[in-house]
This record gives structure tokens, sequence and C-alpha cells, in this order.
């Protein structure tokens, strides 16, 4: 269903973007892969190309930086143009630090990556989809967009921003062929620990001994089942959770082998 369709992934330099990567190239989609990382951006075409014949075009940027999405985009070369699916999954959380001690560059770095950067690259990217009448965005969000836990509260913040833009951008395409679906996702094992505790790998390690968490492929998958249901099919929402965690602040410690 997916052969020779392009299909756009922010962060696919790690975690779930390159599971989403490896998913979507198994299914014959053309790859635009879009992070900070070049060298890994490069290693994962090399590795996709190798396993699967897969085409992938680079696009090593920062989405919070608007002029360099916006000029990523547009440069893109006409066989590259015609994005049918973007999937916005650059985001990050920084500490778990209570409002009244928290860190402004922390804030600024999830606010900025995780909303507005998935703003500046839907504004790049929607125009050409809505042209064409045809496209997708499917949108990272988070059980952190659902319910709130303690010192988690700007990071929830920006999820729940994420939860009123697909909203949002569903109420402003309708009329369009083009669908936005959201993947809330709970605990995933990904860097993503390891960057919220600024390189602490010891610490990030211990989130994901309490019980087996969801792997990136778990969440891969997700994202791909949405992007394969036929044209009238929108699923708006799924949220997708260990079966041992039944709500962001509640889980079971059963451990993991
Ligand atoms: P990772 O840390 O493993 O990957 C994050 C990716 O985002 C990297 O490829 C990183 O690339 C990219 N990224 C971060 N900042 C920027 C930026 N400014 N510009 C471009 N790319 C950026 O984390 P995950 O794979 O877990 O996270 C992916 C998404 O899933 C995020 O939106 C996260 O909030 C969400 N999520 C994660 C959960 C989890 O438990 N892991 C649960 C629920 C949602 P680079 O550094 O090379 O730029
Ligand atoms: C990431 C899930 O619970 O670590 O969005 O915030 S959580």
């Amino acid at each position: 269903m997916l052969k020779d369709t392009i299909t756009l992934i922010t962060g696919a330099s790690a975690g779930i973007g390159t599971a989403c990567a490896e998913a979507f190239a198994r299914e014959g989609s053309r790859l635009i892969l879009a992070a900070r990382r070049a060298d890994r951006l490069d290693d994962l075409a090399t590795r996709l190309h190798d396993e699967h014949g897969t085409a992938c075009h680079l696009l090593p940027l920062d989405v919070r930086d608007r002029e360099a999405v916006a000029a990523a985009v547009a440069g893109l070369p006409d066989s590259w143009r015609n994005i049918d699916i973007l999937v916005n999954n650059a985001g990050l959380s920084r500490g778990l630090d209570k409002v009244q001690d928290g860190d402004a560059t922390d804030w600024n770095e999830m606010i900025d990556t995780n909303i507005k950067g998935l703003l500046w690259m839907s504004r790049a990217v929607l125009p050409g989809m809505i042209a064409r009448d045809r496209g997708h965005v499917i949108n990272l969000g988070s059980v952190a967009g659902h319910q709130v836990y303690p010192g988690g509260g700007v990071y929830c913040a920006t999820k729940f921003a994420v939860q009123a833009l697909n909203q949002g951008l569903r109420l402003d395409l309708l009329g369009t062929r083009v669908r936005c679906s959201a993947v809330d996702p709970g605990m995933v094992e990904t860097e993503f620990s390891e960057v919220r505790f600024h390189g602490d790998t010891a610490r990030a390690a211990g989130v994901y001994q309490a019980f087996p968490p969801l792997q990136a492929r778990d969440v891969a998958e997700t994202v791909l089942f949405c992007a394969t249901r036929p044209p009238h099919v929108n699923i708006q929402e799924i949220l997708v959770m260990p079966t041992d965690q039944a709500a962001v602040y509640a889980s079971f410690p059963r451990g993991v082998d």
C-alpha cells in the first residue's frame, strides 16, 4: 500500500523515528529522514538501502529553526517534493523538576521542539498536501498528553498542546483528503530518558527496569497501521501502553527478565 509513497520522518536518528523508518521501508515507501545528527541519518539510509533497497533523502536539520525547516522543505528536489506522509516524531523531555525549581533552558527546549517544531514542519509540508488533496500527518503525542505526573508539568503541557493541535488540524483540514492521526504511547525504551536526564545513562537505564516497556518497533507498527488504512478512514488517536502500565503514574513493578 505504501509502495513508492514519500514519507518524511522527523527524529529519524533514534528510537521511535528510526523504527518508523524501518517499518515504512519494509512497506516500500521512499523516505525523507530528518534530525540533527547527520551521521546517524547517513548510517540509517545506507542500512535501509542495503536491506530493503529503500531510496532515502536526508534532511539534517533542527526542527526548532523555522527558517531552516521552511528552506529544507522548499528546497527538496522535484522527485522528493510530493510528500504523502509526515511523521512528526522529533521530541524530547528535559528534567523532572517541579515548576518552582524548573530550568528555563529545559523548558524552552521542550516547548520549541515538541510544539513549535511540529508546527514549523506541518506549516511547511501541509500546503503541498492540500494542493494535491492527498496526504497524512501523523503526530507523536504521548500518554503525557492525557495525564500529568509529578515533575512532568512542562513536558506534559507540550503533549497536551499536541493533542489540541491534532484536533485543530482535523478541523482545519475538513473538506480536504488530508488526514491527521495521533499516536500516543506510554513508556517506550529509547534514548528518551537519557536525554531527559542530560546524559545520565545509569539513571536512564533504571527507568526501564520496573516492568517491560514498549519497544520503539511497537510504536512504529502503530504508526504504520494509521498510515495503511484506506483513504476514507482516519485513525484519529491511538493510546498504546505497556501492559504493566495502566496510567502514566500507575504501573505494576513486575521487573524485567
Ligand atoms: P529518542 O530520544 O530516542 O529520539 C528522539 C528523536 O528526536 C531523535 O532522533 C532526535 O534526533 C530528534 N530530535 C530531538 N530534538 C530535535 C530537534 N530539535 N530537531 C530535530 N530532531 C530532533 O526519543 P523517542 O524515540 O522516545 O521519542 C520520539 C517521540 O516520541 C518524541 O516526540 C517523544 O516525546 C515521544 N514519546 C516518547 C515516549 C517514550 O517513553 N520514549 C513515550 C511517548 C511519546 P537528533 O538528536 O539527532 O536531532
Ligand atoms: C513519554 C512518556 O510517561 O515518560 O512521553 O512521560 S512519559
